[in-house]
């Protein structure tokens, strides 16, 4: 570890339970990428209609209102490029990004939401599922959690299938300027102690809050990393 990513990591320790660490050029380098140009490319219905998978990929998902299209916006620094609403249900497509033509971030219908009729969810929720199991170039699935209320047994289904399909996930706690940093801190060690046996979760939780940036930074660049590209 340099003296640089030392201090970091004490600073967020002090300061933000951020538990990723990354070095400031790794940061930098994500912050000019995520900077880059990003476009609505398409909106997926039904699973045919999925896009070439010839650029990698990373989907956000989870519970319907939890913040992935808002996450989305805070990453690349566009306030209406994914719709995010207070209506739960907002995102009923798998909505395809591109960011700088070199990868695709993927907006997924949310889950656990029990306004729409039975057979609308179920159309939508296959489609995320059938999206998350036969994507080849999908690099990562990001499974939102709202860092109010950690894990629910609602979650446990998406988590399930991510194992048994060996897709790799991993979980960023969401809205975290909702609560104060010491309970951010104890929902992260708790979500970590969950997931710790579940094979295919990445064994650091992020916490992130789109709405004041916290976490943003380093989310870009875990998702620079993992998709291997440079800007
Ligand atoms: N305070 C706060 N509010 C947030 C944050 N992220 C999202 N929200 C709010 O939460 C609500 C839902 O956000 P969305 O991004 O639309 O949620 P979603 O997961 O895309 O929802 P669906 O498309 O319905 O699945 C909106 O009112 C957002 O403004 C955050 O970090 N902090
Ligand atoms: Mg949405």
């Amino acid at each position: 570890m340099t003296d640089e990513t030392q201090n970091n990591a004490e600073t967020h320790a002090a300061d933000t339970p951020v538990e990723a660490d990354y070095s400031a050029e790794t940061l930098e380098a994500a912050r000019v990428l995520f900077a880059r140009p990003a476009t609505f490319m398409m909106g997926a219905a039904k699973i045919e209609q999925l896009p070439a998978a010839d650029l990698p990929e990373v989907t956000f998902a989870g519970r319907s209102n939890v913040g992935k299209s808002s996450l989305i916006n805070a990453l690349v620094g566009q306030n209406h490029l994914a719709r995010a609403s207070n209506e739960p249900g907002r995102t009923r497509e798998v909505n395809f990004f591109v960011l700088d033509e070199k990868l695709r971030l993927v907006d997924l219908p949310g889950y656990g939401w029990a306004k729409a009729s039975k057979a609308e969810v179920k159309k939508f929720q296959n489609l995320g599922r059938d999206y998350l199991r036969g994507r080849p170039n999908l690099k990562r699935a990001y499974l939102l959690i709202d860092a109010r209320h950690g894990l629910k047994a609602v979650d446990n289904e998406p988590m399930d299938a991510l194992d048994v399909a060996a897709v790799s996930y991993q979980i960023v706690l969401t809205k975290a300027d909702k609560i104060k940093p010491h309970e951010l801190k104890a929902v992260i060690e708790k979500t970590q102690a969950q997931i710790r046996k579940r094979p295919a979760a990445h064994p650091v939780v992020l916490a992130t809050s789109s709405e004041k940036g916290h976490g943003i930074p380093e989310l870009r660049a875990e998702i620079m990393t993992t998709c291997a590209v440079a800007p």
